[in-house]
């Protein structure tokens, strides 16, 4: 049996990068809510995700979404995080929000678009250099919505030249991750439907080109587990987007619809040596909180990936290997399902208040005022990011 014991200094690597946009007001094509206290600048969101690692200890880094969190000065900004105890992470482009890229951005049939779709990912690796960030992340609307509208084909072959170009732009200590997702905006076809195409993409790249696994964006009932393990033996998971989802692209928070999922997601992750500050895999948040507070939404999503990592890691790897080289089906399975089953949160108190953090970081942040304090400092403020 391992116990909590074992486990907890492999706990006190865990680094939980936070999404700017999860501060900023969201919502669907029906209505985006306004929620009181919403930063006005990248400034706040910055502070907000401070707040969500001051509470927790676990989310030290925040990841930009450009131009979402535009500024005139890149480094101000990281010496602003820092002062704050915060580093700025993962850099996201955007080229879904430009009347130009209505037919594709990097797979568009006119090389004047594709020129700017990629000069885009050039300033984003400026900013990198500044923030000192290491990952660019790409994630395209490109796609179709009917049957002959694109040459599918063309296409992909536009988007290996366009990649191309901008990993030749890509550090040497930084990396290039491309996003997957199976549908919208396009319906029809989207250019980087699955993790194949990410895969074969990046791998015509380079070493530091990579994929990136939003956990919200597959088919109902897609094993996701079963790409974690397959990326990982390939070398190529580069990073997670986490949230959850019971429909389509959620965005809910991370363990919400299904916790268990989460557990066994990571279990494969620690499997395949994908968990630690040197495995080279990243685990973002991707999540949006149209309904609820932001800072606490987002205390709840690191404190979910916690836990299903501290269940995780109880698993027996040993007896584990050995009930299943005997064939031992249900041993093994049961094995597996201990440590899920296996309750974790008194113990992760205890960690958090071994280590100077409040024992209930979701009672502990809604005791501090910070809610009421900046609810009434930031009134009249614009929507930040999403549907802005
Ligand atoms: C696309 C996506 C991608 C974007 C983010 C805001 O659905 O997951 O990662 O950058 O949402
Ligand atoms: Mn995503
Ligand atoms: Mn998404």
């Amino acid at each position: 049996m391992v116990q909590f014991s074992d486990i907890s200094a492999a706990l006190e690597t865990q680094v939980i990068e936070l999404p700017s946009w999860a501060f900023g007001n969201s919502g669907t094509r029906f209505k985006v809510f306004g929620t009181p206290g919403t930063p006005r600048t990248p400034q706040e969101k910055i502070a907000d995700a401070a707040k969500v690692n001051e509470f927790t200890g676990l989310s030290p880094k925040v990841a930009l979404h450009i131009p979402w969190d535009k500024v005139d000065d890149y480094s101000e900004l990281r010496d602003y995080a820092a002062d704050l105890g915060m580093q700025l992470g993962t850099v996201n482009s955007n080229t879904f929000q430009d009347d130009d890229y209505k037919f594709g951005s990097l797979t568009h049939v006119d090389p004047k678009i594709r020129q700017k779709a990629i000069d885009h990912h050039f300033e984003c690796i400026e900013i990198m250099d500044a923030t000192g960030s290491t990952d660019l992340k790409i994630w395209l609307a490109d796609g179709t919505n009917y049957p002959g509208q694109g040459d599918i084909r063309g296409r992909q072959d536009r988007l290996a030249d366009s990649l191309a170009k901008i990993y030749a732009r890509v550090g040497d200590e930084q990396r290039l991750v491309l996003e997957y997702k199976f549908f919208e905006p396009a319906f029809y076809h989207t250019d980087v439907p699955d993790w194949g195409t990410s895969y074969a993409q990046v791998s015509a790249l380079g070493e530091r080109a990579l994929v990136c696994l939003d956990t919200g964006h597959h088919a109902p009932g897609t094993n996701i587990e079963f790409i974690v393990a397959q990326l990982l033996r390939l070398g190529k998971l580069g990073s997670f987007d986490f949230n959850s989802r019971f429909y389509a692209d959620d965005d809910l928070i991370v363990g919400a619809a299904d916790p268990f999922q989460l557990f066994r997601i990571i279990y494969e992750v620690i499997r395949g040596g994908g968990y630690g500050p040197d495995s080279g895999v990243a685990f973002m948040l991707d999540q949006c909180h149209n309904v609820e507070d932001k800072i606490p939404g987002q205390i709840r999503s690191v404190l979910n990936v916690q836990e299903m990592t501290a269940r995780a890691l109880l698993v027996d790897g040993d007896a584990l290997t050995a009930a299943q080289n005997a064939g031992d089906v249900l041993g093994a399975n049961g094995i597996l399902m201990d440590a899920f089953y296996t309750d974790v949160r008194g113990d992760l108190a205890e960690w958090r208040s071994g280590r100077g953090l409040p024992a209930d970081p979701m009672v502990a942040y809604a005791a501090s005022g910070n809610q009421e304090k900046i609810a009434a400092e930031r009134v009249g403020g614009a929507q930040a990011s999403w549907g802005a």
